[in-house]
């Protein structure tokens, strides 16, 4: 395999087919099988006894919290333990008994590891060293912390300015190691922190600030159990939140009904067994959405505006459906919204979307008469180019029904990464927070930039445009996360250093800087002791609820370090113990860093005492009805456009996500039984009679293209299957297509790269 890039690493990994079987698609999720399939992983990743007493105590007040997704703890929770299959494949994948050493990597060179597949790579285990590799080597070699910090501090002195270093943050890590770097970034001088939610819920936070006034979502746990009527736009909970099925569940069994939009019918919202109950052991299934209106892919706007339309029309005749007191009171724009709504043609819309007359008219009848409203939603409708549009849709159906602020009803976005909205809040930002800087000036004692940092696309960018020539990571792999693979390996190896604090091995530890750290940290299932004692962090989940989470198994190896240790210790070195902040003492004593924490991030306060137990929330001012932040202190209704793809003949709308057996970049396995595919990730999804109309038969090999700007770019060799998915659509697997999403198209005003709509080709190969 040749390859372009220094050290003469691939990007892609080994290319050949594994054994391609399609069967039906599982159709029940979780249930005896979740459970079985969890504890198989578990077993032979970590062994019996590790396994058992990191389960017991996952999600559990004095456990850990899950590293896997967002969603919050039930508060009373279940005695045969509150995780799903997910997040034991997860806690299995990071607690793994498999390690790998300074000898390992004597072995193999990087360009003899970038042949492995990401499958293989994550298979290794977990790095127990850190690790260095020179320039001119293509071997890692051990180091010593002292060197690696002193790497580190000697190279960031030898920028030419703050800002051509970027800090990247992935959502795995803590506040307390968040809030650290974060604080770092801002000493040295620089706000360049991109972060995973660039690529994820930035779509979400800039459409709820603006409508809302406030970047997260507006309800908890509880109120999506007394719904009426629950939306879940763009979402796949079976595979990426299974432990949502459960409130879902909760909320029909008290009569509430749901909604799923998107142009897959999922499995979880088919039928789902609930593994905590007897019932889902042995007994029938629950079936979770009522309707399933199968929107074509980024036809969100037509769709929902139609709904708005034939609402409209009912009001107009009994003046009750919608909420006038609440739109009166609370909410700007209703007269421009109707009037805008009159210009659009019903029949166009209902066309564009894709979706049956029958089936909007029965989500209208069931609307018409229901208030207590939820909208939830995930990645189907941040990752476009007018993701920002697509989620001011649906807060525009919210607010006219006057589901904001009210129990049982509001927003919902349904976030990833297990601490990305809690990294966030403490100060992981590329933009200037004035408050949050004027803080830092008075309990910190250090001024801070006010000048924007790059997010991940413009991080992209610089580094490829040589402009920043450090790039440190806190977790992630952002190689294979960010769009436009080749442009991004481009990028990384333009650096002078990158550096990775991670658990497990990664291609963007392959396709590196000149020089290369890896700093190996402690998974959250594991014991951070220091002086014989146990140290806690905190952790903030999908609604705002901040806890504490606590290891309790052995480390990988003693010679891995804590993410907060090690910042600190970077950051002391850096200013050679000569800075307004006593980072050694931080890096020692976590309190003090949750004090500083709570002097300086608005809503945080008492965090010590009040992130024991099931914590504390943060305020929230759409769960007040307080939009004194917003023009006219009020809500915000908005006009959004609709869509126009403009596709060629020959061009299909592609959308990137995920399987059921993978976390991320991190790949767990190769099937996804939830759609019925087994033993390969390189396969199309495409529509029966699109195949026919262009001679495309089952498992035919087939590269995908895609042409912007003149620039084509090709995933190569995919097998394509036939699936329930509208015609012109197609769906394959990130992050294996990721080399198709141009670095320049993503959202307007959120810069999430539009991984959810790829204008591509299809080429048979043979
Ligand atoms: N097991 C597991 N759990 C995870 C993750 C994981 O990789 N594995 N990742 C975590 C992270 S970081 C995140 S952000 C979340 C992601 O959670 P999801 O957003 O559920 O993940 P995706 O697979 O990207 O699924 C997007 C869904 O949107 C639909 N969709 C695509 N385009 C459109 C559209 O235009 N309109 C509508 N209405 N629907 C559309 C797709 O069919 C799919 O069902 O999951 C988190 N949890
Ligand atoms: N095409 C396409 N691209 C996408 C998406 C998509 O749907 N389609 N989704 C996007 C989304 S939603 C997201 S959030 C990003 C994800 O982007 P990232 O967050 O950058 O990627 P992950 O795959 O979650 O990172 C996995 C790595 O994190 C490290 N790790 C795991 N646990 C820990 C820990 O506890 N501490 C530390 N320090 N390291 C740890 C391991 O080394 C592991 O290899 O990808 C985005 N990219
Ligand atoms: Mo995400």
């Amino acid at each position: 395999m040749s390859s372009n890039f220094h050290r003469n690493v691939s990007v892609r990994g080994n290319q050949d087919f594994s054994d391609l079987k399609l069967k039906a698609p599982v159709r029940i999720a979780a249930g005896a099988l979740g459970v079985k399939e969890a504890l198989r992983h578990s077993f032979k990743e970590m062994g019996v006894v590790r396994s058992m007493t990191a389960l017991l105590d996952m999600n559990q007040k004095n456990g850990f919290s899950c590293p896997s997704c967002a969603w919050p703890d039930p508060k009373k929770s279940s005695r045969l333990a509150e995780y799903c299959e997910n997040g034991a494949k997860a806690l299995a994948d990071e607690a793994t008994t498999s390690h790998i050493g300074s000898d390992f990597f004597r072995k193999y060179s990087v360009e003899e590891l970038s042949k492995f597949t990401d499958y293989e790579l994550n298979k290794l285990g977990r790095i127990i060293e850190p690790l260095v590799i020179k320039p001119g080597s293509v071997h890692y070699e051990p180091i010593t912390w002292q060197e690696a910090y002193h790497l580190i501090a000697s190279e960031l002195k030898e920028l030419n300015s703050p800002n051509e270093a970027i800090f990247y943050t992935s959502g795995r890590s803590s506040n307390e190691a968040a809030f650290l770097y974060g604080m770092f970034a801002r000493a040295l001088g620089t706000n360049n922190m991109p972060d995973c939610s660039n690529m994820c819920h930035e779509s979400s936070g800039v459409a709820l600030g603006e409508t809302l006034g406030i970047g997260k979502g507006s309800v908890k746990l509880e109120d999506l159990y007394g719904a009426e009527v629950i939306i879940v736009a763009g979402q796949n909970p079976g595979t990426n939140h299974p432990r949502m099925l459960s409130a879902l569940a909760k909320c029909k069994a008290n009569g509430g009904k749901v909604i799923s939009i998107n142009p897959l019918e999922e499995s979880g919202l088919v039928n789902f067994k609930n593994p905590q109950h007897l019932k889902g052991w042995i007994g029938e299934a629950d079936h979770i959405a009522d309707i399933h209106l199968p929107v074509k892919i980024n036809q969100d706007i037509p769709l929902i505006k139609l709904i708005l339309i034939r609402l409209a029309t009912l009001d107009v005749l009994s003046r009750d459906i919608f909420d006038h007191k609440f739109l009166m009171n609370y909410v700007d724009g209703y007269e421009n919204l109707i009037a805008d709504l009159k210009t659009y043609d019903e029949r166009a819309l209902l066309e564009q979307s894709g979706v049956s007359k029958e089936r909007v008219d029965a989500v209208v009848n069931l609307l018409a008469r229901k208030s207590k409203i939820v909208v939830c939603w995930a990645m189907g409708l941040t990752q476009h180019k007018n993701g920002v549009e697509n989620i001011r849709e649906y807060i525009n159906l919210l607010l006219l029904k006057g589901a904001i602020g009210k129990p049982h009803s509001g927003t919902c976005p349904v976030r990833g990464h297990s601490n990305v909205q809690g990294d966030r809040s403490v100060g992981i930002m590329h933009f200037v927070n004035k408050e949050l800087n004027k803080n830092i000036e008075q309990y910190l004692g250090f001024s801070p930039p006010y000048k924007e940092g790059y997010d991940t696309v413009g991080a992209m960018k610089a580094m490829h445009e040589g402009k920043a020539k450090f790039f440190m990571c806190l977790g992630g792999n952002f190689l294979m996360a960010a769009s436009d693979t080749t442009y991004t390996a481009e990028a990384l190896q333009n650096c002078n250093i990158t550096v990775q604090i991670s658990t497990k091995l990664n291609r963007t530890h392959l396709v590196t800087g000149k020089t290369a750290l890896i700093l190996p940290t402690f998974g959250r299932s594991e014991k951070d002791m220091k002086d014989g004692k146990i140290r806690r962090i905190t952790v903030e989940n999908s609604m705002g609820q901040v806890r504490q989470s606590r290891g309790v198994l052995k480390p990988a190896s003693t010679m891995i370090k804590s993410e907060p240790e090690m910042i600190a210790e970077i950051a002391d070195t850096f200013f050679e113990g000569k800075h307004a902040m006593d980072w050694k003492a931080l890096g020692k004593n976590y309190e003090l860093i949750r004090e500083k924490i709570d002097q300086v991030v608005k809503g945080f306060s008492k965090t010590e005492q009040r992130s024991k137990g099931s914590g504390y929330y943060l305020p929230n001012n759409a769960r007040e009805l307080d939009f004194s932040k917003l023009p006219n202190h009020k809500a915000q209704l908005t006009l959004n456009k609709v869509p126009q793809h403009k596709l060629e003949k020959d061009e299909y709308m592609l959308m990137t996500i995920r399987s059921h057996d993978q976390f991320n970049t991190t790949i767990y396995g190769l099937n996804d039984r939830y759609r019925g595919v087994y033993n390969e990730r390189r396969v199309l999804f495409m529509n029966n009679e699109d195949m026919a109309s262009v001679g495309l038969k089952k498992f035919d090999v087939v590269d995908i293209s895609s042409t912007y700007k003149g620039e084509k770019r090709v995933a190569f060799q995919f097998k394509v299957i036939p699936y329930a998915i509208p015609k012109g659509n197609l769906a394959a697997y990130f992050p294996e297509t990721n080399v198709l999403v141009p670095h320049h198209h993503f959202a307007d005003k959120s810069k999430t790269p539009s991984s959810k709509s790829i204008k591509v080709r299809v080429h048979k190969i043979v």
